[in-house]
């Protein structure tokens, strides 16, 4: 493993700043929709409950998570690769100013009233053209950190040829890998569909066609969010807990099936829409049934880390070894924490999965309750549980005791907010609530009484949701201070990256021949899409006009 250098540290920092700058406006936009829900608050004249759900999307679920996403990347990928030539560097920097610009770009015509459209910006929902070109940027710079990153490790490779890449680099470039193949789907849409129409260049929009081409993107995106989660548990949290990765090529095989499987699958969001032939919608619903399969794998992999490591602790019987394992270390509670949010949030997603029972779902607040608790706690407490670490290791400042204490506080507040709003939310929506609206106190009395149990009431939600706020502002204040305030650490501080070696003597060599894998998942993607697409094309209807509702 190797030192980082400077310029490394810095590069990974400000990704980090502009992620945890998001984070805390993001979360602001959150407790302020609860209350506005709730009827405890009303918003001023200048200010629309939409405009700040859009906010909240984009901050939260695209902002904070690509910023931090590529921060461990830059930081994981020096340390065992080795520091970043000069070319890398300057790219991996191009790569975030574009970034940055593309994120302002988008952020400023939300705060000015033009693009209340949601972080979904369905058509026939118009924002300002520059909102788009925003998000083109904003792709596009995300594209050249991704290929910076594929650069430095073909270097690697040159340099050691035949050898297999240590499993962070593997991991980062199949993630790479797929966040490239989604985003065609969205660039498409952007570029040829909402550009032109936006700017008046073209008359009307395909309205299924763009939402097609969304969700071509818009389901590896939450994959795009979870591998680095994945990445985490497989490389980090083996070297916390002083175990091993379970097995290299387990881990090695799950993420292929993540470049196969999760891209033709996006009309499981689209389920209930008229347009597409239920023969590509079932398609469809079969090959995400085929992704769940290396979460399983996932899963599998962690508990055997856990009890080979808890056993060699000397953990006795059943379940003797569970209480071996460091609880006391934040960095692997928040982790673990985050793991078994896991658990409701993937059944949840089968059963949304699930042709007939999306029918009760598809629009509902349990929609919200689901990604609240796969991104919003098994990702986001994960890279909780990485910013202890990281932050630290990039500052050269100590993690001092008072602060892992507040740490715990910080995790468990997040743990208890989301349970709370994640319920609430889950419950109201198999009674019906429906989600994407400002208000849902309706006249008719059936729909009231949804709102009155003891759990599935809007109170409960804001409660959830203000817990969630103080936690928020409490991750925060530890950011601050490991970043400037906390004292200064002795340089074994920059040697402490728990990144675990995996044996990869016996994985075989095929599984990082990325050539087969980009040929199958386009194999894939053509036969689930092809026809349905040209479909889409040929009916067209006439192209909508836009419609601009705040
Ligand atoms: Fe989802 C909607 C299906 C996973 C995020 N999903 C969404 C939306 C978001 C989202 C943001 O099929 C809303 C989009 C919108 O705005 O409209 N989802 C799935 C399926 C999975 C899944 C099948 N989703 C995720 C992940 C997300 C995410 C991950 C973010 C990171 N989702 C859907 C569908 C919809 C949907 C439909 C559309 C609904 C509609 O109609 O609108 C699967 O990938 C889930 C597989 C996961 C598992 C769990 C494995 C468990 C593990 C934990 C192990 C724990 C350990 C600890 C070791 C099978 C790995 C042990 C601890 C103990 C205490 C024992």
């Amino acid at each position: 493993m190797n030192v980082m250098q400077k310029g490394d540290r810095l590069l990974a920092l400000s990704n980090l700043g502009f992620a945890y700058a998001a984070f805390l406006i993001g979360t602001l936009c959150g407790l302020l929709q609860v209350f506005i829900r709730n009827d405890a608050l009303t918003l001023p004249s200048w200010l629309d409950y939409y405009q700040v759900l859009t906010a909240h999307g984009l901050l939260l679920a695209i902002v904070f998570t690509t910023f931090f996403i590529f921060a461990f990347f830059q930081a994981g990928m020096s340390r065992t690769l080795g520091a970043f030539g000069p070319k890398v560097l300057l790219w991996n920097w191009i790569g975030f100013w574009v970034t940055s610009i593309g994120t302002l770009l988008v952020v400023v015509m939300v705060i000015s009233g033009q693009a209340s459209v949601l972080y979904t910006f369905y058509a026939p929902l118009q924002a300002h053209g520059l909102f788009y070109v925003g998000l083109a940027l904003f792709v596009i710079g995300t594209w050249i950190q991704g290929f910076a990153l594929v650069g430095h490790y073909i270097v690697w490779r040159k340099q050691n040829k035949g050898e297999l890449s240590p499993l962070f680099a593997f991991m980062t470039v199949a993630t790479v890998i797929l966040w490239v193949i989604a985003c065609l789907g969205v660039v498409a849409t952007v570029l040829f569909q909402f550009i032109p129409w936006a700017f008046g260049w073209a008359q009307g929009i395909n309205v299924e066609l763009s939402r097609s081409l969304f969700w071509y993107f818009g389901h590896p995106l939450v994959y795009f969010w979870l591998l680095p989660a994945y990445m985490a548990w497989y490389v980090i949290v083996p070297k916390i807990i002083g175990g091993r990765v379970f097995s290299d090529s387990l881990a090695r095989l799950s993420f292929v099936l993540f470049i196969l499987f999760s891209i033709p699958v996006g009309f499981h969001h689209q389920l209930t829409e008229p347009g597409i032939a239920s023969f590509w919608k079932f398609l469809q619903t079969v090959l995400t049934f085929m992704v769940i399969i290396p979460s399983l794998m996932t899963a599998f992999s962690m508990f055997a880390t856990f009890e080979l490591r808890g056993r060699e602790l000397g953990g006795k019987g059943l379940f003797g070894w569970v209480t071996k394992l460091p609880w006391r270390d934040v960095r692997f509670t928040s982790i673990f924490i985050a793991m078994a949010f896991f658990i409701p949030g993937g059944a949840g997603g089968i059963i949304n999965a699930s042709f007939q029972m999306n029918e009760v779902i598809h629009n509902t607040l349990w929609v919200v309750g689901h990604f609240h608790i796969t991104v919003g706690t098994p990702v986001a407490m994960t890279f909780f549980g990485l910013t202890f670490w990281l932050i630290p290791h990039l500052t050269g400042r100590r993690f001092t005791k008072s602060l892992q204490k507040l740490a715990f506080l910080q995790i468990g507040t997040w743990s208890i907010g989301m349970l709370l709003m994640s319920t609430a939310q889950h419950m109201l929506g198999l009674l019906g609530a429906p989600r994407r609206t400002a208000y849902t106190g309706y006249a008719h009395e059936d729909a009231q009484a949804w709102f009155e149990g003891v759990l599935s009431n809007h109170v409960t939600m804001a409660v959830g949701g203000s817990i969630l706020f103080l936690s928020a502002v409490l991750l925060i204040f530890i950011v601050v201070q490991l970043w400037w305030l906390a004292p200064k650490a002795d340089e074994s501080t920059f040697m402490h990256f728990p990144i675990a070696d995996s044996d990869s003597s016996s994985t075989p060599k095929f599984l990082e021949n990325w050539k087969i894998w980009i040929g199958v998942a386009f194999i894939l993607i053509a036969l689930a899409y092809t026809i349905p697409l040209s479909e889409i094309i040929q009916h067209a209807p006439p192209g909508s006009d836009r419609f601009q509702t705040w």
